[in-house]
């Protein structure tokens, strides 16, 4: 096994953009330090049952006290750029005064990753929802659409010339569905007409934010993350054929056609009959902002077969490959998707994957971590991108989820994404093998003249 891109992969270019991804309540711990307060994944982990073995974001990677070490680790990696989030609830307060000391956690954070070279991503959202919010009606109600407008704000201001590229939301979808509908994610509630409520404000946030942003800080790029699934049909009848297209409905066309054609996907009322998103005059106009890239989260596809009524149900393949998650490794359903929606939306921005990895549970042995089927996937997923590049879509870089193993949100710590190791009694990164070669390729690639 080996990192080798082929000669005339798009990854041999030096400005192609190779990285790692992490986010706050995943990586950082210290959830009670420096007028820290609390947020929904705090809540939602306290609560039994919610999170494999009872396991919570109060410790994660300790990286909030390490993060000088993880600097050094990030730059030792040769990687181009590094992807973070801020955690809301550390920065701001219920009457949306700033609170200095996490500020200032963020700006040394951000100048510490630059004095390395490194391109630095922000994620102004990645689920870490102030609980005094979600105490509020969370994104059930339109006003943290503004808070989130206020928050966003205060961030450009403060952190303005640090940041290389904003991005508003992660997985909008997420957030959405399984915190809303699904009940599987933070605040954890559970009607299916709460989630094109949540997914309204979140999106109306994001597009109240983005003039904020180019404002603020006018030498930054702004976009947003979607995460994208690869719906497939069981068979070829109709029915199913209808099924898979209603999954990327749900799970793509939901977020991207309101960005991207400044419309709700009218297919959706047909899996939720009786939905009401809540749409004021202006709301889809303020949403449909232009972005200057668009960040996508890939992980697998779904196959799927018709339920005999309105929507899909699952169809696992069998004898297939899979991750320590359980998820299919399908890098085809990357490439077609970016085809795709080359094709579907004419003014596409600028694509960089955002994240693309796999967990695995492979072990320290001897001070080393062989994770061969991680540097397999990494592989045939830069190919699916170097094609899907080679067809035409404009696609900038790519981010591996994660630089270290973390908090896997539901899963707790026993899914293990990284390709540097962390074992958790002594907070010790080691290298994984992945990470090695990684490293290795870029240290060969800012060689070559
Ligand atoms: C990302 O989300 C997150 O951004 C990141 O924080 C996380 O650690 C990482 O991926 C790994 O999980 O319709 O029920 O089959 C996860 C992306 C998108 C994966 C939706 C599961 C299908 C849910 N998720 N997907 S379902």
């Amino acid at each position: 096994h080996s990192f080798s891109p082929p000669a005339d992969s798009i990854l041999r270019r030096k400005d192609f953009l190779l990285g790692t991804a992490t986010a706050s309540y995943q990586i950082e711990g210290a959830i009670h330090e420096d007028g820290r307060l609390p947020s929904i994944w705090d809540t939602f982990s306290a609560t039994p049952g919610k999170v494999l073995n009872g396991d919570t974001g109060e410790f994660a990677c300790d990286h909030y006290h390490r993060w000088q070490a993880d600097v050094e680790l990030l730059s030792s990696l040769n990687v181009d750029g590094y992807r973070l989030s801020i955690a809301w609830p550390r920065v701001m307060d219920e009457n949306g005064k700033p609170n200095r000391k996490g500020i200032d956690f963020y700006k040394t954070l951000l100048d510490g990753l630059k004095a390395k070279g490194l391109k630095t991503f922000v994620t102004l959202y990645h689920w870490d929802l102030p609980q005094y919010l979600e105490d509020r009606g969370g994104w059930l109600n339109r006003d943290t659409a503004y808070r989130f407008a206020d928050y966003a704000e205060l961030m450009s201001r403060e952190l303005a010339g640090k940041v290389d590229a904003w991005m508003t939301l992660n997985e909008p979808w997420c957030s959405a569905f399984l915190g809303y509908a699904s009940g599987h994610h933070a605040p954890g509630r559970t009607n299916i007409r709460y989630a094109p409520q949540a997914m309204h404000h979140l999106l109306l946030g994001h597009g109240l934010a983005v003039p904020i942003l180019r404002k603020n800080d006018p030498g930054s790029q702004v976009g947003i993350v979607a995460n994208v699934g690869r719906g497939t049909a069981n068979t070829d009848s109709a029915a199913d054929q209808r099924a898979a297209h209603l999954f990327e409905v749900q799970h793509n066309a939901w977020v991207l056609d309101p960005l991207l054609k400044k419309q709700i996907p009218q297919d959706l009322f047909e899996l939720w009959p009786g939905a009401e998103p809540l749409v004021l005059e202006g709301d889809l106009e303020t949403i449909g902002a232009p972005l200057d890239f668009l960040g996508l989260n890939y992980y697998f596809r779904t196959n799927v077969k018709s339920d005999g009524a309105h929507g899909f149900v699952e169809a696992p393949p069998a004898g297939v490959e899979r991750t320590q998650m359980g998820w299919e490794v399908y890098p085809l359903g990357l490439q077609e998707l970016l085809i795709g929606f080359h094709k579907t939306y004419p003014n596409l921005p600028p694509i960089y994957i955002t994240e693309n990895g796999m967990a695995s549970d492979d072990q320290v042995v001897d001070g080393e971590v062989i994770d061969n089927q991680r540097l397999s996937f990494l592989n045939r997923h830069l190919a699916a991108v170097d094609t899907a590049a080679k067809a035409g879509v404009d696609i900038r870089g790519y981010f591996i989820w994660s630089l270290m193993d973390n908090f896997e949100w539901a899963f707790g710590y026993e899914r293990r994404f990284g390709i540097v190791h962390v074992d958790y009694q002594t907070q010790k990164r080691t290298l994984k093998r992945s990470a090695q070669l990684v490293a290795k390729f870029l240290a060969d690639r800012r060689a070559q003249s």
